[in-house]
């Protein structure tokens, strides 16, 4: 960033000051409220500049947030965002602003909607498409505890309307009577431009459709919501409105469609919610708004996909902090290496699941626009569709983040894995993810896919070793197989121009010793060898092992482990019930956990780590170079819980 530029003074917010929880705003004038949203843009801005995170979509929703908090009971009324990650504003309407400057920040806000945090957070997200589904289980709750005069707004982005949940909600919500609004933020994009026929047909009603204006808005309320109406007249009603407008797909979904209307003018939507709070008739509704990502900062609004999620930045400028440069992001790698692997063979194509920038496939898809899939936020359709392209002698790489893949875990069971086909996972974000925290942590996938039968499983400990992990990928062609690797950057190691299949299921001992024995998965190596270093300096002679695949993981080499070292340590960056659990497994099955050996097996905590930078998650985590030093030697029996490095960091 540019450090000579002045940095602005804090936005005065005087309006905003008075508000401290959304009932401080109910009484305001609509010209108060107009006020109050001009400032809590200014004030999100600003905090963002200094915290990073979610920019644009919160920019999208100032207006709305305001409205909605200026309509309803909240929290009494229960108020949804799905994903969450366009809560700031509601965040410091909600008696959060006092800490919204240590969103993301370690022990801060999180970034997303979350149940601990306030009570004006009834559902917390981070995954998409869930609003929906949770807001229907509150609305029939409230049925059932006799609660009619009880409201749920669930806002789901059109993005998040990509996904197979939120049509499983809405089929599930329209054949029922409970009370619930759906408001879809139509901001015609996702992280990236939106894709998929869902996509053009909200572009199609959009335009089929012009902006109610304020005179068609109070007479279209009035007949949409007439009180004390008969039902026969109001299904008559309704029939014919179908036949005038064309209906929509919402309508036909047991919705009532209300819109477009513009979700930053408040003399629409103030009233619009008024008369939909107000509605006698049970049954969900659907109030379509149309946003712009980012709206009110000019920079963002010119690059909505850059300002989706943004470092600290400059608030006159616009310009993000860089991070200095470095070695290349592990994501960067695994495109590099997969076009690599795309110009030898024409049968690989690639899949993503509306994360085309996070899983580099933007790359790829420059390279190959014909072979390179985005299906939208639809992780299980995802691998299903690269497991139907596999029967027909494609070699699909299905690239997906370890946190969403866990969503489509039964589409790698049952339509990939039992079917032995061979679908390859490019799984990034494997491990810990520092400020997004525990909702996309890549904790699970080496316990969920650990136990598959026939899959091959790896983990690099560096990217030149992913590269030769996406080779080896390419090139099985007979059962699944997947690699997860980190965020951030790798070790700096020289790159090929493509990398070279490895021996499937062979670890590599990078070290040898006597006494101690550290066997590593994945990107816990360096720490590792710097435990060796430690432990050399205590007099104790240590091995280290890369075990390169958690499945089939090199049981040769781990029984040598165990025979010849009087301890033996297992660590991976995963949770209890991956790659150590199935060590301790087969070696208890060979008898070899009877005397002798003593293993210890390191992995993530059986909780949830909270946002953190990644650095101190490890710690956190007790997965550093001193932890593996302390498990050692409280194997050997000599208590040093506390190690101290004694050797510098190489
Ligand atoms: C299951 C799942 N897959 C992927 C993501 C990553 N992701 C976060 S926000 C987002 C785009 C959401 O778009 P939209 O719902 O339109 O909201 P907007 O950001 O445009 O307001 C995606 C793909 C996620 N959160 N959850």
């Amino acid at each position: 960033m540019n450090a000579s530029l002045p940095l602005p003074p804090r936005p005065a917010t005087p309006t905003l000051d008075r508000v401290q929880i959304p009932s401080d705003l109910r009484n305001f004038s609509a010209e108060q409220l107009r006020q109050l949203a001009d400032e809590l843009r200014a004030e999100t801005i600003d905090a963002v500049s200094t915290t990073g995170g979610h920019l644009g979509a919160s920019l999208g929703v100032v207006e709305l947030t305001v409205a909605l908090h200026a309509v309803f009971d909240t929290p009494r009324d229960r108020l949804l965002w799905d994903v969450g990650h366009q809560a700031y504003p509601h965040k410091i309407l909600t008696g959060r602003r006092d800490r919204i400057r240590t969103l993301r920040q370690p022990g801060g806000l999180s970034g997303f909607t979350r149940r601990s945090e306030s009570e004006y957070d009834p559902f917390g997200a981070a995954h998409s498409s869930t609003s929906i589904s949770a807001g229907l289980g509150m609305a029939v709750a409230h049925d059932l505890h006799n609660q009619s005069d009880r409201h749920v707004v669930a806002v789901i982005g059109d993005g998040a309307m990509s996904a197979g949940m939120a049509y499983e909600a809405m089929n599930n919500a329209g054949a029922r009577k409970s009370r619930l609004l759906v408001i879809l933020n139509d901001n015609d994009m996702s992280i990236a431009p939106p894709v998929g026929a869902m996509s053009a047909y909200l572009s199609r009603l959009m335009s089929s459709r012009s902006f109610l204006n304020l005179r068609d808005l109070a007479s279209r309320m009035a007949t949409h919501f007439p009180r004390g109406i008969q039902r026969t007249a109001r299904r008559a009603e309704e029939y014919a409105r179908g036949i005038l407008t064309g209906g929509t797909m919402f309508e036909e979904l047991g919705f009532y469609y209300v819109g477009p209307i513009d979700g930053h003018n408040l003399d629409h939507l103030l009233p619009v919610l008024r008369n939909l709070r107000e509605a006698e008739e049970a049954g969900p509704i659907l109030l379509h708004v149309i946003t712009k990502k980012g709206h009110g900062y000019a920079p963002a609004e010119a690059s909505p996909d850059k300002y989706h999620g943004v470092s600290k930045f400059n608030v006159i400028t616009g310009e993000q902090a860089k991070a200095p440069p470095g070695p290349p992001q592990y994501t960067r790698v695994f495109a590099d290496a997969l076009i690599a692997e795309a110009a030898a063979d024409d049968r690989i194509v690639a899949v993503t699941a509306a994360m085309p920038t996070g899983t580099g496939l933007d790359r790829f898809a420059k390279c190959f626009p014909d072979r390179c899939f985005d299906v939208g936020i639809a992780e299980q359709h995802a691998v299903t569709f690269a497991a139907g392209m596999a029967t027909e002698g494609l070699r699909p790489f299905c690239a997906i983040y370890s946190t969403f893949l866990q969503r489509a875990y039964d589409q790698v069971v049952h339509d990939v894995a039992i079917q032995k086909l061979p679908v390859r996972f490019g799984i990034d974000r494997a491990g810990l993810v520092g400020a997004d925290g525990a909702t996309h942590a890549g904790s699970f996938d080496l316990a969920y896919l650990g136990c598959l039968p026939g899959m091959v499983l790896m983990a690099p400990s560096d990217e030149l070793e992913l590269m030769h992990m996406v080779a080896t990928s390419a090139a099985i062609d007979d059962r699944p197989s997947a690699v997860r690797y980190p965020r951030g950057e790798g070790t700096g190691v020289d790159l090929p121009e493509r990398g070279t299949p490895i021996a499937v299921g062979r670890g590599r001992i990078m070290r040898e010793g006597s006494t101690v024995a550290i066997l590593s998965l994945g990107t816990r190596l360096a720490d590792s060898l710097r435990a060796a270093d430690e432990l050399a300096a205590r007099g104790l002679s240590t091995t280290v092992a890369d075990a390169r695949f958690a499945k089939p993981f090199d049981a040769a080499m781990v029984e040598q482990l165990a025979r010849h070292h009087s301890v033996l340590v297992v660590i991976e960056e995963g949770s209890i019930g991956g790659f150590g659990a199935a060590v301790l497994q087969h070696l208890a099955g060979r008898g070899l956990l009877d005397g002798g050996v003593r293993v210890r097996s390191m992995t993530l905590p059986d909780r949830f780590i909270d946002h953190n930078a990644p650095a101190a998650q490890i710690i956190e985590a007790g997965l550093g170079a001193k932890d593996i030093v302390a498990t050692v030697m409280g194997a050997l029996g000599k208590d040093e819980a506390k190690a101290t490095l004694l050797v510098p960091a190489r």
